[in-house]
C-alpha cells in the first residue's frame, strides 16, 4: 500500500500552490502554536478527476462543500484555530450566509443619498450582523486558514503535506475529512495532452485507475497521535454501517470517528460509528429546531477530542 502511495507522488504533478500553501500553513501552525490552540483541520468539497493535461473535461461528484464550510464556523465557535482546504469555488465559511441576489434585491430597494444606500436585510438580517461580528473576531485573531485544491492529485499532495505539519501538534490536532474524494483517476501519464476530440471516435471509453488508499498511512505515519474523522457517504442504508466499520480497517487507533451519512439525508441525519464503542450515535435534527446538524455534530466532536486529549498517553 505504501508503494502504491509513494508511486503516486512521484508520477503524479505538484499543484502550482503547494509551496506557499505548506509555507502559510507552518506560520499558522507555529502561531497558534505559541496561543496554546487546539486545532481543526478540515476537508470540504469534491475533488475532480482531470480527463486532459489541459482540463476542458473532468469527472466530478455531488459535494457542494455545505458540510466543510458549516462545520468551520462551528469549530471557530469553539474557539480552535481551523485549516480549511477546500474545493475552489466551493461554499465557505461566512460568505454562505451571503446570497448576492438577496442582497442586490435589499439594496435596490434602500434609499440613496450622498452614495450611501440605507438598506433593509429584512428578517435575516439579524443573523447577518451576529455572523458578521463572528467573523470579525476570526479575523482579528487569524483563527482561519484557507488553502484551495481542484483535482484529485492537488488535494492529496496538499493533504499530505499539511498533515505532516500538523503532527507536531500531537493530539492537539482534530482531522475532520469531509471532503467526496475521487475513487477513481486517470493518471498523469496517461491523460491526453490536450483536449478530447469527440470527431477521432464514436464512442468515448474511460479507464479510470482506483485512487490509492492514504488515510491509513495519514493515521498511522504522517500525523499518528492527531484525533482522525472520516467521512462516508452511501446511497444504499444496507451499506452504510457496515462501509464506515470498514473505514477503521489498516488505520491506527487515533482512527476514532466516521461520520456516516445517506446521500439524501446529509442535513437532517448522521450516525456517528466509534472505533472504542460498540455502540453508534445517531444524531438527528428537526426542522423546527432551527439549528444546523453541524452544530450537534461538532458538539459531539469536540468532547470526543478533549476525552482523548485528557487521556494517558
Ligand atoms: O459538501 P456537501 O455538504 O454537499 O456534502 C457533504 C458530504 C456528503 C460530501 C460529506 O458529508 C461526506 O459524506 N463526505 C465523504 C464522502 C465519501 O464517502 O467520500
Amino acid at each position: 500500500m505504501a508503494s502504491l502511495v509513494e508511486s503516486f507522488f512521484s508520477s503524479e504533478t505538484a499543484p502550482s500552490n503547494l509551496d506557499v500553501s505548506l509555507a502559510t500553513t507552518r506560520e499558522f501552525i507555529q502561531f497558534h502554536l505559541k496561543e496554546n490552540r487546539l486545532f481543526c483541520f478540515i476537508t470540504s468539497g469534491g475533488t475532480t478527476a482531470p480527463l486532459e493535461k489541459n482540463t476542458v473535461r473532468f469527472v466530478d461528484n455531488i459535494s457542494k462543500g455545505t458540510r466543510g464550510a458549516t462545520s468551520a464556523e462551528h469549530f471557530l465557535n469553539q474557539g480552535y484555530a481551523v485549516i480549511f482546504l477546500a474545493r475552489r469555488m466551493s461554499i465557505q465559511p461566512f460568505t454562505r450566509h451571503l446570497q448576492l441576489d438577496e442582497i442586490l434585491d435589499s439594496l435596490s430597494d434602500g434609499t440613496i443619498h450622498d452614495n450611501k444606500v440605507d438598506f433593509d436585510l429584512g428578517p435575516k438580517g439579524k443573523k447577518i450582523f451576529s455572523m458578521i461580528e463572528q467573523y470579525k473576531k476570526v479575523k482579528e485573531h487569524n483563527l482561519l486558514l484557507k488553502v484551495d485544491f481542484t483535482s484529485i492529485s492537488d488535494y492529496l499532495f496538499l493533504l499530505r503535506g499539511i498533515s505532516q505539519l500538523l503532527s507536531k501538534c500531537e493530539k492537539r490536532a482534530f482531522f475532520y475529512l469531509a471532503a467526496a474524494v475521487s475513487d477513481f483517476f486517470v493518471p498523469a501519464a496517461e491523460l491526453s495532452e490536450h483536449k478530447i476530440q469527440s470527431r477521432d471516435s464514436t464512442q468515448l471509453t474511460l479507464k479510470l485507475t482506483p485512487t490509492p488508499k492514504l488515510i491509513p498511512l495519514l493515521s498511522k505515519e504522517w500525523a499518528p497521535l492527531s484525533l482522525l474523522t472520516t467521512f462516508k457517504l452511501e446511497t444504499d442504508p444496507s451499506l452504510l454501517i457496515l462501509k464506515a466499520k470498514r473505514a477503521f480497517t489498516d488505520t491506527g487507533p487515533n482512527h476514532r470517528v466516521v461520520v456516516a451519512n445517506l446521500l439524501h439525508e446529509t442535513r437532517r441525519k448522521v450516525v456517528l460509528v466509534l472505533s472504542h464503542e460498540k455502540q453508534h450515535r445517531e444524531i438527528v435534527n428537526s426542522l423546527e429546531s432551527g439549528k444546523e446538524i453541524e452544530e450537534l455534530i461538532i458538539k459531539e466532536l469536540a468532547q470526543i477530542h478533549h476525552d482523548y486529549i485528557a487521556e494517558s498517553n
